[in-house]
This record gives C-alpha cells, structure tokens and sequence, in this order.
C-alpha cells in the first residue's frame, strides 16, 4: 500500500512524458445536482438536499433499492472505518442505506462488532465462496506462478501478488453475484481510507435510476500497460464474438484515440463505483467477463477490475449511461477529485484543496470523457491544468 503513491507518480510521469492528451475547449458545466426526469415518487432531490441540511432521516419508503459493499480483509479493520465514518458523515446519515461487506476468509467479531456499530443502516457480512476465489480448472498454474515472479522481478506493482489477483478477478466478475447483493438494484463500492470531501446533496442512487444511468465514477486515469498487454486484443475478439452487445452509442472515444485499433488506457477509478448491479448480471457483461476469464489474462497478466469495469462501461452501455459525480469530492490515496467550482464546493462544504484536484491534469482521462459527450467544463478548470 505505502508503493501506492509511487506508482501513480513514477506512471504519471511516463504518461505526460510519452503521451499527448487532447484537452478539449474551455466550456462550463452542464451538471446539475438535480433529476433530470420525473420520479413516481412525491420525493426529490431537492428534499434530499433539504433533508441534509435539517439533519432529517429519509423515510425507508424513499430509500432507493441499493447498498454499500466493501470487499476488506479483517486486517482492513481500522483503515476501514475511517472510510464509514467519512461517508457516514457526508451522506449516510440521512439515509440509513445498508452496508454488504465481503471476505475471502470469515470475518472476526471484532470486525463486526465496530462495523455494525458505525454503520446507520443494516450491515451484512458475506464469506466469498471458494469457487469465486481461485484458480478455474483451465489455468496453468505453473505459467501463473512463473508470470508472477517475473512481474515481481519487474517491480511490477503487485505483480508478485496472487490474492491481489484474486481480488480483481473477483470485483471484475463476482462480487454482484454474491448471494447477499442478488437482491439489490445498485451498489456504491467503498474502499478502506478513502475521504469523502463533500457533503452528498442528492441520493446517488436515486440519480442513477432515475436518469438511467449504470455506471458512474469520479477519477479517470492511465492504466499501467504492463499489467494488460492482451486485455483489448481479447476484448477485440469478444466484439467479434458479441457484436449484439456493442451499443451503438458507445464510448469508443474514451478508450481509443484510432477507432478502437488500440487501447489508449483510459479507465474510470474503480475503488469509487456507484452502479446497476442489474447490468453487471446482465448477459452482455457477463460474456464479456466470461471471454477475459477464459482468455487467462487475471493471472498470465495482472488485469485490474478498473479498466476491465471501464471498458465494458464504455463498449456496452450508450455514452450517457456513464455519469461523473462532480459534487462526490473524492480521495483515494493519491488522488483526489475536489468539484472545480468555487460555488459548488462552498455550497457542499467540501474541505478538499481545489489545486489538488486531479480532474483536469495530463493524466487524467476526464477531459476525455467531457470532449466524448460534449459537456462543458467547469468554470475555473484552466486554473487547475
Ligand atoms: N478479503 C480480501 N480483500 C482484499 C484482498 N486484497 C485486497 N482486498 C480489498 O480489495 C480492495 C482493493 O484492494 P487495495 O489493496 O485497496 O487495492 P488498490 O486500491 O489497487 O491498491 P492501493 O493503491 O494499495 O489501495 C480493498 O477494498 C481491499 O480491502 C484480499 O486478499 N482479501
Ligand atoms: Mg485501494
């Protein structure tokens, strides 16, 4: 974890050194913190906003069918908490959403015990099973093995890793088929030691469903190529293979700078996700998660759940089914998003430093996704290249 900062800065130097990022014209933003389309319901966003300024709970009959899910080791404990408590504070506590936490290995009381106490809604503590969390019959174990520590030799990050490994085969195609999320519509993934820099003016879930929206992050960076080399060639044959699952209003723009010949690595930040657990257990997903798996790349590669989840994002959903959180003030160790805006920050008491925010620099893939959709960016973004 401490090498975390030093890949990131040591990959953004290689990025801004050998990579040259089209950043789009200077526009302001289109976003807004309201619903775009009407609800069923006689609740609003704006009630959301009102309601965490008075402190008031949202009744359950307005909650959203969504949750919280953390996948954490027992040793994760303490790092875990002050991620609650962040978003606890920022959100949660007017709305009392459930929380799913996953482990490879049961969970210990104490772990239960300070989770369950600090979380408003109900927690839920799931056991993977074993079949999610291991090798499929037709990995060579032996090359996997030889894989890693050549990777490790490379001081590839992780590269030495097999439950590192794990873990992204299992966020990539499992975690939303665990029994305990089966009957959720969306999740928000929750990392140990994240910040939340804002207060959340509106239900995020909500948001999703009622704009239609299935995937959303905040952060978008470069991956590491050593970690996929083979992972677009076999998402190239899974198109070939499922040319019924492309939408015709893809994000191809995102992820390839010549027509989808190549993958120019831009992936949306995993360790923040708020989605439609539908469409990940939707055919079109799965096959794509099926093909990769099969393809071997988790263990012959290191393959990240980031661009895997990114790129299925950008191929299989219509470009508008990808939201950016701008008023999700974020931080994940090294990163931060802080909302460009000056008004927008002091109106969610965001405590986050605006020169921090990562949104407008070389490396990150966000002004991609601004130009792809044609929004404009915030006022006051120049200042932050
Ligand atoms: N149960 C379990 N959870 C794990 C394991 N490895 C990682 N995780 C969890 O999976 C998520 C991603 O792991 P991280 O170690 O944060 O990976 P990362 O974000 O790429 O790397 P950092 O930059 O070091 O944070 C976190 O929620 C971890 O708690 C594991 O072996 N078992
Ligand atoms: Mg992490």
């Amino acid at each position: 974890m401490a090498l975390g900062p030093v890949r990131y800065l040591l990959f953004a130097v290689t990025v801004s050194a050998f990579c040259a990022i089209p950043i789009p014209e200077q526009i302001g933003s289109k976003l807004n913190y309201g619903s775009s389309s009407s609800s069923s319901s006689s609740y609003s966003q704006s009630d959301a906003a009102a309601a965490y300024s008075s402190n008031k709970v949202i009744p359950a009959a307005d909650r959203m069918n969504a949750t919280f899910v953390t996948l954490a080791r027992n040793s994760d404990l303490w790092e875990m908490v002050k991620s609650i408590r962040t978003v606890e504070d920022r959100f949660n506590r007017n709305y009392h959403y459930d929380w799913v936490f996953l482990n490879d290995k049961p969970f210990d009381d104490e772990f239960i015990k300070i989770t369950s106490a600090l979380v408003s809604g109900e927690t839920h503590y799931g056991v993977i099973p074993k079949e999610h969390w291991s090798y499929p019959e037709w990995i060579d174990q032996e090359k996997a093995k030889k894989v890693r520590q050549e990777m490790g030799e490379k001081k590839i990050i992780y590269g030495d890793s097999e439950s590192y490994r794990h873990m992204c085969r299992y966020e990539s195609g499992f975690f939303f088929r665990h029994p305990l999320m089966l009957n959720y519509e969306y999740y928000w993934r929750v990392e140990p030691s994240i910040e939340l820099y804002c207060d959340v003016p509106l239900d995020p879930f909500r948001f999703m469903k009622e704009n239609n929206k299935k995937y959303s992050f905040t952060l978008s960076l470069y991956e590491y190529y050593d970690t996929i080399p083979t992972l677009w060639d076999t998402t190239q044959k899974f198109v070939g293979e499922h040319p019924e699952h492309l939408s015709s209003d893809n994000s191809m723009g995102f992820l390839s700078d010549d027509g989808g010949k190549t993958y120019n690595k831009c992936h949306f930040w995993s360790n923040f996700e708020v989605g439609s657990l539908e469409w990940l257990r939707s055919k079109a997903y799965i096959d794509y998660f099926e093909t990769l798996d099969h393809a071997g790349g988790f263990f012959y590669e290191r393959w990240g759940d980031a661009p895997v989840h990114s790129i299925a994002a950008g191929l299989l959903l219509d470009k508008d089914q990808i939201h950016f959180f701008d008023e999700i003030g974020y931080y994940h160790v090294p990163f931060t998003h802080c909302p460009t805006e000056e008004k927008k920050r002091l109106d969610l008491r965001c405590s986050c430093n605006p020169s921090e925010n990562f949104d407008w620099k070389g490396y990150s893939c966000t002004s991609r996704y601004f130009q792809i959709n044609n929004l404009d960016k915030p006022k006051g973004y120049e200042a932050q290249t």
